[in-house]
């Protein structure tokens, strides 16, 4: 049987999925919760934040306990892990780890009755991680970016503007605030790369669908970019990994696993990419034509890209895709957390929620809420607040629906750059469950959105990645295309129609919140007469 692994480390959660592709199957999808399986480090959604919320970290060993514990449930379960031809992994994007010159060693010399957590407690340089939410580094963005001469000279070399999530900003604050913590740094790795090290029992290059989201990789040339590395911190290119193309095969999987787990020794391993790279193979986005949006702890819209072209704004990135091309990418921070604070502010279940927006109308009667619960990447906001224009806080039904509302009004707003008008949206993340949430993605992009089985993309499109890997590695050629339609059935998976009749309402909808953004944002002039003039036309 060809079965394949995929592993994904996101905000809150470590998820496998495993697939049987001689049969078109999901043999199972396994999820570690961080805050509820691992409550000693002491998490809230994955994370610990501080300085009101600028500072953003999380636990590397906790990634490697739930690593553990993972594997150990999947032998539980009886799964036939002996025959896993190929593993491939997913991290939460830009996050860093900060390891010594003991990791390697460490890594090699792994004793296989003892656990992975005790063994690899001394080989890091920086207990914690800063990750993706983190929004503390716009001193670090503004010193690189003008090292690199200016926003369009930043974009042109790395695909993004300078980013304050963006790892090469990350490692200039740390070198600029530690700095004998960062002398004493050997290796800084990415979420996904870090995780690939431990499989694989030695230093993991990093893949170049992970690699764009640094700042540090030249995204023409696919190679750390000199100047961008001059930019951040000294020394920086001996301390990075190797970058590789996402379906490069590293080796096979550590003695370790195969002595503690039951993984046969055969067992190869493809280089780990970020979530939203995966997440793109996951729900089959192969080719132009079709965006996805990924609906999980961050708010992710993103398109597979043939040819390169940049957001000149700053605001979305180009990173690297599994196939060897590129995707663009906006992500929004305030996505389920920001949701989940509505709903908890009201008491509300999901289905309540849901209910909610179900019986309350396109438009919401003019409610227009700008929803920064917390930073924000697109646009940029550095200090969190909420705006609301025509309610208050306590109107349940106006604050359920306007944040919704919000949220897919600004992904139509500032998704333009892409050029690409999604003929279809493929949904995915854990708020896709949500049928009514999607139904006004479908109303305010006035386009079908597709619903899949699995919302775990990231997870599938790694064990999608791996089996691409592995037959081409026996010679076995396979499309991807091919690959991924004969398993995701597409054109059998649930869609959900936009409501023909509220074409023009979203429409006039979209300018009057582009507009509340500029007068907020920008300074400029209070769209407030067009606000009343829209609740005049639509719900008088
Ligand atoms: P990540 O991969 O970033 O850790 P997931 O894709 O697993 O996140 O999504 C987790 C989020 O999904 C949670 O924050 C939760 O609030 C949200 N979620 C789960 N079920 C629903 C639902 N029915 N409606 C809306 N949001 C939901
Ligand atoms: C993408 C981003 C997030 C993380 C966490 O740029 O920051 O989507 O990858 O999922």
């Amino acid at each position: 049987m060809d079965y394949f692994l995929g592993i994904d480390c996101s905000t809150q959660s470590l998820t496998a999925v495993l697939i049987n592709l001689s049969k078109n199957e999901i043999i199972i999808r396994y999820s570690i919760n961080f805050d509820k399986e691992l409550p000693h480090y002491n998490t809230q959604n994955g994370t610990f934040s501080s300085n009101g919320g600028k500072v953003v970290h999380s636990n590397p060993l906790m990634w490697v306990e739930a690593l553990e514990l993972l594997f150990k449930a999947l032998v539980q379960l009886n799964l036939p892990l002996n025959e896993i031809k190929a593993i491939s992994g997913s991290g939460q994007q830009h996050g860093t780890v900060y390891l010594n010159n003991s990791f390697e060693t460490t890594l090699n010399n792994l004793d296989s009755k003892k656990s992975l957590v005790n063994q690899l407690q001394k080989v890091f340089t920086r207990e914690t991680s800063p990750i993706w939410m983190d929004s503390s580094t716009t001193k670090q963005c503004e010193e690189i970016r003008l090292k690199l001469g200016g926003l369009e000279s930043t974009i042109s070399i790395t695909g993004s503007n300078t980013s304050e999530r963006f790892s090469g900003p990350q490692i200039r604050k740390f070198y600029e605030q530690n700095y004998d913590d960062y002398i004493q740094t050997s290796t800084i790795h990415l979420v996904s790369s870090f995780l690939s090290s431990i499989l694989l029992g030695k230093s993991s290059p990093i893949d170049h669908g992970d690699g764009a989201g640094m700042n540090l990789m030249n995204i023409r040339t696919k190679q750390w970019d000199d100047k961008a590395l001059d930019a951040t911190a000294p020394n920086l290119g001996q301390k990075l990994p190797s970058l590789i193309n996402s379906y490069d095969v590293i080796g096979k999987i550590s003695p370790y696993f195969v002595e503690r787990f039951g993984f046969s020794p055969e067992t190869i391993l493809i280089v780990w990419s970020g979530d939203n790279p995966n997440s793109l193979i996951g729900v089959g986005l192969t080719e132009k034509g079709k965006v996805a949006i990924s609906l999980g702890t961050s708010d992710t819209y993103f398109s597979y890209m043939k040819n390169l072209h940049f957001d000149l704004k700053g605001e979305g990135h180009v990173f690297g895709a599994p196939t060897g091309d590129y995707m663009s990418l906006i992500c929004y921070k305030n996505g389920s957390l920001a949701r989940k604070k509505v709903k908890d502010n009201f008491n509300l279940t999901w289905k309540d929620f849901s209910a909610i927006l179900k019986n309350t109308p396109r438009g919401n009667y003019g409610k227009i809420m700008l929803p920064y619960f917390f930073p924000e990447i697109v646009p940029f906001v550095s200090q969190p607040k909420v705006y609301r224009f025509g309610f208050d806080e306590k109107d349940l039904e106006g604050n359920v629906r306007a944040i919704i509302e919000a949220q897919f009004l600004s992904m139509r707003l500032h998704s333009k750059w892409i050029g690409e008008k999604p003929e279809e949206i493929y949904a995915t993340g854990g708020a896709s469950a949500n049928r009514e949430i999607l139904q006004v993605a479908a109303d305010i992009f006035k386009t079908k959105v597709r619903i899949f089985d699995v919302p775990d993309s990231a997870a599938l499109g790694a064990a999608f990645r791996s089996a691409k890997s592995y037959y081409d590695s026996i010679n076995v050629k396979k499309e991807w295309s091919d690959l991924v339609k004969q398993f995701l059935y597409i054109e059998g998976s649930e869609v959900i129609r936009p409501t023909k009749a509220c074409r023009q309402l979203y429409d006039d909808m979209l300018k009057i919140y582009g507009k509340y953004e500029d007068f907020i944002l920008k300074g400029a002039e209070n769209p407030e007469t067009l606000r009343l003039e829209f609740v005049k036309k639509y719900f008088d």
